[in-house]
């Protein structure tokens, strides 16, 4: 419990309106009581303890599977402050709808509280929150990927604000679902899902989209990106942020083991963050990230001793799976794309017998996810808990594009890099609910995630990139996922973007060359390192090339899309796109 009124009274507030049986306060500690509870309610299933120590498996209700975007709103007073790429409901409008909802959505049932805190505890970067959930497995994941602990409580003692966020699974009733953000008062009402990025509110909800309002407000950025060091032979670590959409790569660029050739001159990678990075400027005017996370809540399907092997190590202990297959041979877990040895006397995520030799069927929900605490990472950054963060020499931007966007281009400054990110498009994954694989904007990879009008959003970067001047991070674009007419991808990607990285670095240091095309800066195909890969110098002109054809298509749907922000949208953006479509024609 805290002595901080200010929550104690919301607390009793909500007690009231939900009405649990009892209200259980969560400091980090006991959680082994909680863990009992759910395995004996079936919400976790224990896995094989000697193969998968302290590993856990959660099977969620099957329509809920991954983050709601049509049932995700901002809630602010005016509705153009949530701009067109969000739901919006007046914040009156949506408390009246959901009251009715929470009333009594408890009862039967314990409420926990959690204090806790999102960045290094003590940090200036960092921000406190506390959620009310009526879910053991939110509480667990919570306890995972956000610091909670008696530290934070008496943090909180002391604290003159922090978020308020209330999630209640109530009935897991789709048509009832409602993720609402009410960035005006630092609130969040989630009902009716009990899953991933609509429950464990501290992560989208909090550290982006309220915490993207507040970052407009107090001159810092919020954004969804990985952040990592990159250690060259000489011992120099370099820090790199990069905003890809969801299921398009963060966590495993975050991971990645250098390719042999890199790995035996000396070349390290470490991992600070792999979804979230606030950024502030410092005291010597640079770019300064953290990660206000404390876990990793990465998809599942794809990870395997190839692509992602220190993930893999980090998911072997202490890990909750969501929505994998359970073996019942050994207790063990199996996804597709583990390996060729799916099991036979399986139960698949959905909790029905399956046979992975034989079923159609897939074993693994293709968002399933582990969740994993930072510290397992095998390669996890030593500045990880460094209150100061670490200083960022470049931004990367990049989807999941089959044709149109290059494997990597640089923006010509900082100011051009900002139209980059704000023109980015990617094909939708299993990371949200709807269709898969439908091209869509998603600037700077925050569509779904930026809690207040994207045309505001943009003119804060814009802000931002003055404010660092000759300091600011240089800026790129990267795309793994091109492929080639049998649509297979043509790039290797996972450890081999490290090549990418490479010549992203030496730009930095002024020590690459590069070729002024119309998009902006690119290698040539001898500038990116291709030595012990299969790939042939014609495949990375491929790679590399910029179909004119497709650019002025291209050019003709960001129209469009800028239009969409009418007179939020800054004029130096339509300046940046009538640039570029003068550079294609010419
Ligand atoms: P969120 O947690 O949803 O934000 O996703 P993320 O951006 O962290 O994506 P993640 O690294 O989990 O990758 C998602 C999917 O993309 C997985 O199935 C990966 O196997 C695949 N993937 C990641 N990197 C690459 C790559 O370089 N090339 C190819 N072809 N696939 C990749
Ligand atoms: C994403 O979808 O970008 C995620 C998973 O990182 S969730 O927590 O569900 O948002
Ligand atoms: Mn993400």
């Amino acid at each position: 419990m805290t002595n901080n009124l200010k929550v104690k009274q919301w607390v009793s507030w909500a007690a009231d309106l939900c009405k649990p049986d009892e209200v259980v306060w969560i400091d980090g500690e006991g959680l082994d009581e909680l863990r009992a509870a759910a395995l004996k309610s079936g919400e976790l299933i224990m896995l094989n303890q000697d193969l998968l120590p302290g590993c856990y498996l959660h099977r969620s209700a099957i329509n809920d599977v991954a983050r709601a975007e049509d049932k995700t709103f901002i809630c602010t007073t005016d509705e153009a402050d949530a701009g067109p790429t969000n739901n919006w409901m007046s914040p009156a409008d949506m408390y009246d709808k959901l009251t009715p909802l929470f009333d009594g959505s408890m009862r039967g049932r314990t409420m926990y509280v959690i204090p806790f805190c999102m960045g290094p505890v003590g940090s200036p970067f960092s921000k406190l929150g506390v959620e009310i959930t009526d879910s053991i497995y939110v509480v667990l994941n919570m306890c995972i990927m956000t610091r909670v602990s008696k530290d934070v409580v008496k943090m909180l003692d002391g604290a003159e604000d922090f978020v308020k966020c209330l999630h209640c699974t109530a009935e897991l009733d789709i048509d009832k679902r409602f993720i609402s953000h009410f960035p005006e008062d630092n609130a969040i009402w989630s009902i009716n899902s009990g899953y991933g990025g609509n429950a464990l509110l501290g992560k989208k909800c909090f550290a982006l989209r309220i915490a993207s309002y507040q970052a407009k407000k107090e001159g810092w950025m919020a954004e969804h990106m990985l952040i990592i060091g990159i250690e060259n032979p000489q011992g120099q670590v370099r820090y790199i942020c990069a905003a890809f959409p969801s299921a398009c790569g963060k966590t495993n660029l975050a991971m990645l083991i250098p390719p042999e050739i890199y790995a035996k001159k000396g070349y390290k990678l470490w991992c600070v963050g792999d979804d979230i990075a606030w950024l502030r400027i410092g005291p010597d005017g640079r770019l300064w990230a953290i990660n206000p996370e404390n876990g990793y809540f990465g998809v599942v399907p794809g990870t395997n001793a190839q692509t992602n092997p220190n993930a893999l190590k980090a998911i072997g202990t202490n890990t909750i799976y969501t929505n994998v297959a359970y073996n019942e041979e050994d207790g063990t877990v199996w996804w597709e794309g583990l390996d060729d040895n799916p099991p036979e006397k399986a139960i698949d995520w959905k909790g029905n017998p399956w046979n992975g030799k034989t079923s159609q069927e897939k074993g693994a929900h293709p968002n399933s996810r582990f969740t994993v605490p930072a510290t397992n990472c095998p390669v996890i950054s030593p500045e990880f808990e460094n209150p100061g963060g670490v200083p960022i020499d470049a931004i990367i931007f990049g989807g999941r594009r089959a044709k149109t966007a290059p494997l990597v281009y640089q923006a010509r400054d900082f100011a051009h890099g900002v139209f980059v990110g704000s023109i980015m498009a990617s094909e939708t994954t299993a990371a949200q609910t709807g269709a898969v694989g439908v091209t869509r904007p998603d600037s700077m990879a925050m569509k779904p995630f930026c809690g207040y009008n994207m045309g505001d959003y943009f003119a804060h970067w814009l802000e931002m990139g003055k404010k660092l001047g000759d300091k600011a991070p240089e800026i790129f674009n990267v795309n793994w996922f091109r492929v080639d007419d049998d649509g297979n991808f043509i790039w290797p990607g996972f450890g081999d973007n490290l090549r990418v990285l490479e010549w992203i670095l030496a730009r930095c240091a002024g020590e690459a060359e590069a070729a002024l095309a119309p998009i902006g800066h690119m290698p040539r195909a001898g500038d990116i390192n291709i030595e012990g890969l299969s790939l042939s110098a014609g495949q990375l002109e491929e790679l590399l090339s910029v179909d004119k054809g497709l650019w002025q298509a291209e050019v003709a749907s960001i129209k469009e899309y800028y239009k969409t922000f009418g007179d939020r949208l800054p004029k130096e953006l339509w300046d940046k796109l009538a640039d570029l479509e003068a550079r294609l024609e010419a």
